[in-house]
């Protein structure tokens, strides 16, 4: 019999996945001698005296402490017997769509967060038991079709499943049924909650938090005073309330790149250097999967979480990073008030294919 749900009071069934070191497991599909090296792409190391940073890295390459965004000169002097690789963005493209195509084909709404993460709305099943056999066909699938490996998180949220698929990484599935809500999320640390990083979590220690539990225990109006309006939706989520739905992004797609500064500032080179760096790199990202774009958008956050963004649209489309910088620069200029900014972020979107997914990395 079909289980009832009445909308509203049945609880939600959110399920997240992530694929396990993504690029470098792609780059292991039909290599075996791969299979159990440490495997690091990103720059060239060249013999140690490279540029550049680690895009990601195998879990054996992280077992000698080598991670995402680290300089690869580093990530040599941890791992120089590692295999290091560049990137091959297109190659990635293409197993992120096969992924997606497979999660589409059970057609729960479906919302692609990054190259390599998704949510998918499950309510419809009724129960956890439920859920978790779709979860653990969804693995199955991938792995035998695609030779890769995922984490998936099942939970009443969108925070909690995804909080919940990092839980047991690589190959985890982690189910957080709704009477366990809160007892799941009370000893984490901050850092856990998405959209908390380094800044953020050190801010929070100062004030004398550390996991989910002190958060959402912690005086609303202090946490107000520090963090502005959006410490209501911190203090909710360290909470377990999140009532985000799974969108289905149709036809969005956009490349983005930002960054976080490790002091806030109103130094207008430095932003300036910033925003060129930023602009270059995410021209880069489109290049490699051969794409042009048409609409700049450029984010800027202020001391105290007040955030602005700016989209200007484009007569051609254009892949040039000098056009999108000069946009960039025209963009910043009529948002920038003077005051210290924390962060800062370029997007590029309105493409002229339809193949790329949204990717969103955070340096
Ligand atoms: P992640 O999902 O953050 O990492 P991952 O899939 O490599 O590993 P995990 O098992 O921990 O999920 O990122 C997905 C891909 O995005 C990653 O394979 C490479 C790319 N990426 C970068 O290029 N730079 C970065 O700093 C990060 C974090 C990711
Ligand atoms: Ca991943």
């Amino acid at each position: 019999m079909e289980p009832d749900i009445v909308q509203g009071t049945s609880p939600r069934i959110i399920l997240h996945l992530d694929m396990d070191s993504f690029y470098a497991s792609v780059e292991m599909q039909g290599r075996p001698e791969l299979r159990g090296k440490a495997v690091v792409i990103g720059a060239d190391p060249n013999h140690g005296k490279g540029r550049g940073v680690v895009a990601t890295c195998s879990y054996e390459a992280r077992a000698f402490g080598i991670r995402s965004a680290m300089p690869i000169s580093q990530a040599f002097v941890l791992c120089p017997h590692a295999v290091f690789l560049p990137p091959d963005f297109p190659r990635y493209v293409k197993s992120s769509a096969d992924v997606m195509a497979i999660l589409k084909a059970h057609g729960f709404p479906l919302q692609q967060v990054s190259i390599d993460e998704a949510f998918l709305d499950v309510s419809q099943l009724g129960t956890f038991p439920a859920a978790t056999d779709l979860a653990v066909r969804i693995k199955d699938t991938i792995l035998t079709h695609l030779g890769l490996t995922c984490s998936i998180g099942l939970a009443p949220t969108k925070v909690v499943a995804k909080i919940a698929s990092d839980v047991h990484k690589p190959g985890g599935l982690t189910i957080v049924e709704p009477e366990n809500l809160v007892s799941f999320l009370a000893p984490m640390p901050v850092r856990k909650i998405p959209g908390i990083g380094k800044k953020s979590e050190a801010e929070l220690f100062e004030m004398g938090i550390r996991t989910i539990r002190d958060l959402a225990a912690f005086d609303i109006q202090v946490l107000i005073a520090r963090f502005g309006r959006s410490a209501i939706a911190l203090q909710d989520i360290a909470a377990g309330i999140d009532k985000s739905e799974v969108k289905e992004q149709d036809g969005v797609k956009s490349v983005s790149r930002e960054t976080t500064f490790s002091n806030d500032t109103d130094d207008e080179q430095l932003i300036a250097a910033t925003m060129d760096a930023l602009a270059e790199e995410v021209c880069r990202n489109l290049s490699d999967v051969s794409l042009h774009c048409r609409t700049v958008t450029v984010k800027v956050r202020y001391q105290g979480f007040v955030t602005r963004t700016k989209a200007r649209t484009l007569p051609h489309y254009t892949g040039d990073p000098a056009t999108v910088c000069t946009c960039a620069h025209t963009l910043l200029r009529d948002i920038f008030d003077g005051r210290k900014i924390r962060l800062l972020g370029i997007r590029l979107s309105s493409f002229d294919t339809c193949d790329a997914r949204q990717m969103t990395l955070e340096v």
